[in-house]
């Protein structure tokens, strides 16, 4: 593929890309019954001098050092467990979030306030399986799917939802600060996968797709009998990071949205067959969306209509029900997205080469009997395996094409004119991406203020595009600028495993602090205990204080100095280390790293962090600030002291 990126011979006629060329040939060919042709389209068929498309960008994507990106990236890490936070346009990555994972620089996964997060929402059966294992909790996740809470159709900067496949978990970032602070298992289910909030009125609720499918309840008496396993549908209440009610479908589920009316959420379903096996489950030729109608399922809820199992009330959506309607839609959707003209929701395809188009105002009349299908109003053909639309605002989608390696840029009413029967090509432009792109996602896309300015592709597979690094490669994210009719690519961002998904957010929408408030609730049980111990956490004490075997230890960091030099403790002690940052500068973090102990944690400007282990191992032992912070930062340290066990 490297040729396609040089640029032909000066001499040649047509000074264009070859990559150019053909995806302008495959524009050509599609548009040729609608006449729907993009300017560079039509200039390169008029063959004159054609600048290649970086050149014809219409925005700087490139900032000078020093200058801010105009949009947030919030940007799922997969299989790395973590949020990521980019700048959009430049695409530089600014932070990263551990949520699901562990992280060796802030010390999530093993002080004591990440741990509650981590742990306190575990059910029952976790936490046997774990205690099994000598783990609090789990250390890995699959982050696919990354939201911002919403409020009257757009983002409102409180908090960022995202879920874990691998554990089945949905986890709450509060943008305040941009750390985690909930973290809850989904009972009744197998592995969550697609999440979206509610956009109307606000979130409110944060709908989550169980995607593979199990018995109820899934306890051993029931194993290969796939006739009786099933698959739910959650609403968890965004606000108290509760479940609030749980539906049963038939099929499996895999990607959802909600509308801007506040009255239905979609989900697709990729194997309706139930099948176990890769072949049973694409046997069929028609899987379906479920609508789900929220109003009739909180009347079911107020009602009594369900059963509780682990604590939800669990309804009955399956086939015939009142709460659900199922939308047959060709084999294997996946891609579910609710356009900002506020009236559309477009179904990928996936194997089939389609996207298909629900209106919004149809489905009333649905859920009154009428034909599911008849609240589809377009179906456009696009290319080869459709898996997520994108939109501008004005019109627009763009859909990724998996298996064609491109985005096609398709307009909403002409498709819907076509379905109607017009001999019109709803096609405008079809972009090369490097390559098989997953998820896209535009600036404010999936808000009601979308903008039409930038679209991220993400793309599976980078193959060629960067220096080899071995086997394993990075996933290329590429930067399009949708501003101008014809998409052009202007920057390759190369990631780690793997950004299934992300949304771009003005960054008016955020205000993240830059100092901790001192009464965080982060840290409400070290301010208890230090309270149930005499001292304060901001004075610190000057001595460790015992309670059995237990020690507690306060001090404070202040550049360049923790407030204890050293401390002694006594071999067997359970020890507990509470640091609190006086210093209330931007950007003046300290850590605290005990040698030869396995803890390392971050202690941000104003904050207080804390971590709990044995001390075993008697002997001398530095602890030092791990994270740059003064010219005597080195000298940024004290010493454990544990004496030996007497006898
Ligand atoms: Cu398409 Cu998990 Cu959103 Cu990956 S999912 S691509
Ligand atoms: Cu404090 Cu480095």
């Amino acid at each position: 593929m490297k040729d396609e990126d040089k640029t032909v011979q000066k001499d040649d006629k047509l000074a264009v890309s070859r990559r150019t060329m053909l995806g302008g040939t495959a524009v050509t060919a599609l548009a040729a019954g609608g006449g729907a042709l993009a300017g560079g389209t039509a200039a390169l068929v008029g063959g004159g001098a054609v600048t290649p498309a970086r050149a014809q960008a219409g925005q700087k994507s490139h900032l000078e050092p020093g200058e801010l990106d105009e949009y947030y990236g919030f940007w799922s890490s997969g299989q790395s467990g973590e949020l990521r936070i980019l700048g959009i346009p430049s695409m530089r990555e600014l932070m990263r979030v551990p949520v699901f994972n562990r992280c060796s620089a802030t010390g999530w996964g093993s002080t004591n306030e990440s741990l509650k997060v981590l742990t306190e929402g575990l059910l029952p059966e976790s936490k046997e399986y774990l205690a099994a294992h000598g783990m609090q909790t789990y250390h890995n996740g699959d982050l696919h799917h990354p939201h911002m809470s919403f409020t009257d159709g757009t983002y409102d900067g409180r908090y960022l939802f995202m879920n874990d496949k691998a554990n089945t978990r949905v986890a709450r970032v509060r943008c305040d600060v941009m750390k985690c602070d909930k973290i809850i298992e989904i009972p009744n289910t197998s592995d969550i996968h697609g999440l979206r909030p509610q956009k109307f009125p606000r979130t409110g609720y944060v709908f989550a797709n169980g995607e593979h499918e199990i018995p109820l309840p899934n306890d051993g008496m029931i194993l290969d009998d796939p006739s009786q396993y099933i698959t739910i549908f959650s609403a968890i209440d965004g606000d108290t990071m509760k479940v609030a009610w749980q539906v049963i479908v038939d099929g499996n589920l895999d990607n959802c949205d909600a509308d801007y009316q506040g009255k239905y959420a979609v989900s697709t379903c990729y194997n309706s067959e139930m099948g176990m096996n890769l072949a049973d489950m694409t046997a069929s030729e028609t899987d379906w969306a479920v609508i789900f109608n929220i109003a009739r399922i909180e009347d079911g809820v107020a009602n009594g209509d369900y059963k509780e199992y682990q604590g939800v009330p669990v309804l009955d959506g399956r086939k015939g029900s009142r709460y659900t309607a199922y939308v047959p839609i060709p084999n294997s959707p996946h891609g579910c997205n609710t356009a900002p003209d506020g009236k559309h929701i477009v179904i990928n395809g996936k194997l089939s080469p389609t996207v298909t188009v629900l209106d919004v105002t149809k489905i009333d009349a649905v859920f009154e009997g009428a034909d599911p299908r008849s609240c589809v109003v377009a179906e456009p053909e696009l290319g080869l395996g459709p898996l997520h639309t994108a939109f501008d605002g004005k019109g627009n989608c763009y859909t990724t094409l998996f298996l064609d390696s491109q985005m096609a840029k398709w307009n909403m009413d002409l498709a819907i004119r076509q379905y109607a029967g017009e001999d019109v090509d709803p096609i405008l432009a079809k972009t090369d991406v490097h390559y098989q792109p997953g998820h896209n996602h535009s600036s404010m896309g999936e808000t009601n203020e979308a903008d039409g300015k930038w679209l991220v592709s993400l793309n599976k597979f980078s193959k060629d595009r960067f220096l080899n690094v071995g086997p394993l490669k990075p996933e290329n994210e590429q930067l399009i600028d949708i501003s101008t009719d014809e998409p052009a690519v202007v920057h390759d961002g190369p990631t780690f495993a793997e950004p299934h998904d992300c949304i771009i957010v003005h960054r008016s929408k955020v205000s993240p602090a830059s100092v901790w408030e001192r009464n965080d609730p982060m840290w409400e049980e070290a301010r208890a205990q230090a309270e149930a111990d005499g001292v304060t956490l901001e004075d610190g004490a000057p001595e460790p204080i015992r309670d059995g075997n237990k020690v507690r230890v306060y001090m404070w960091s202040a550049a360049p100095t923790f407030s204890l030099e050293s401390f002694t403790v006594k071999q067997g002690d359970e020890v507990t280390i509470y640091v609190t940052n006086l210093d209330d500068v931007d950007d003046l973090t300290h850590g605290l790293t005990l040698a030869n102990h396995g803890i390392a944690f971050e202690v941000g400007p104003q904050a207080t962090a804390s971590v709990t282990f044995i001390a075993e191992r008697p002997g001398v032992h530095w602890y030092y600030c791990q994270w740059f912070c003064h010219a005597l930062h080195m000298e940024m340290r004290g010493r454990m002291f544990v004496e030996p066990r007497v006898g």
